[in-house]
């Protein structure tokens, strides 16, 4: 298992978190890796292309979703984990379940990712304070199938404050389980009950994220609000294979604001773009 000290360092350029999502109905990338052998040859792109975790799902948590059985998940991931951890790559698991994180971690997971924050299956917390593990708590409110539901900031705090407020809850209650303070980060959980322009003033004020004093991931990329700003006028969104451009721009601006990790589909675009924008900051050496 990667060592949490090394994983959690301050670094000034995000940890790239490549995508791997092991489902037949993932909005961007549903049925693609489905396959173990499938799944396993894209962690390794991944990899090539600059991914430093590989984030393996086997849940699609895309609006209006209905989860699998516990069996399917595992049966998902665990092969993909274990071939992967095996070659030495940082993993990280994307779970809301306590059993599924539990078999990752013996597979060789060294992260879990769990969208729910410990919300839908309080015992993960356990788990993660059992393993050590670095743990992403992301912001969450309900299932995907009634997400939309719950879309609504009207506290004086505004989308951001609520954020902040509900996450601080959940480091209370991850502390109470035993989880050390040096194994969490948080995620805003952009587009999980969120609407586009939640999503915008979270990533505009992110720095107001980041002073809870937790190294912070995001994950922007493909998601729906970067289609409807590229939406030609009276169009449907831009097609999710289609919004790279706009993701990476995200990336910059999240690597200028310095927080821990951005997940991503396409990890070279990011990986290109903070390269450029590392040799740009460099001084003095011509
Ligand atoms: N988004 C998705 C899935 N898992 N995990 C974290 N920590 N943050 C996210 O924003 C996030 C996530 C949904 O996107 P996908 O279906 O393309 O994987």
């Amino acid at each position: 298992m990667a060592g949490l000290e090394d994983l959690l360092a301050p670094r000034a350029r995000p940890r790239l978190m490549g995508v791997v999502n092991v489902t037949p109905d993932s909005f961007s990338d549903g049925g693609r890796w489905l396959e173990p052998s499938a799944a396993i040859a894209h962690g390794r792109d991944l990899l090539a292309d600059g991914a430093e975790i590989l984030d393996i799902g086997g849940e699609s948590t895309r609006p209006g979703a209905t989860r699998p059985l516990v069996e399917e998940e595992l049966g998902r991931v665990i092969p993909v984990i274990t071939a992967l951890a095996a070659e030495g790559a940082v993993v990280s698991v994307d779970t809301m379940r306590a059993e599924v994180a539990e078999a990752a971690l013996a597979a060789g997971a060294a992260v879990v990712n769990d969208v729910s924050g410990g919300l839908a299956d309080p015992r993960i917390l356990e788990v993660v304070a059992a393993s050590g593990a670095a743990y992403v708590a992301m912001h969450w409110r309900a299932h995907a199938d009634h997400m939309r539901d719950f879309a609504v900031y009207d506290g004086p705090g505004g989308v951001v404050g609520a954020v902040c407020e509900e996450l601080s809850g959940r480091v209370g209650a991850m502390l109470a389980a035993g989880i050390g303070r040096e194994q969490i980060i948080l995620d805003p959980g952009l587009g999980f009950a969120k609407r586009a322009e939640h999503n915008w003033e979270l990533l505009r004020r992110i720095d107001a994220l980041a002073e809870l004093g937790f190294p912070l991931l995001v994950g922007a990329s493909r998601k729906s609000f970067l289609g409807r700003l590229l939406a030609a006028s009276g169009q449907p969104p831009r097609p999710v294979d289609q919004r790279e451009h706009a993701n990476t721009a995200i990336t910059l601006h999240l690597a200028r604001h310095g927080v821990w990790g951005v997940r991503v589909h396409d990890v070279r675009a990011s990986r290109d773009a903070l390269r450029v924008a590392e040799r740009l900051s460099e001084e003095g050496l011509e």
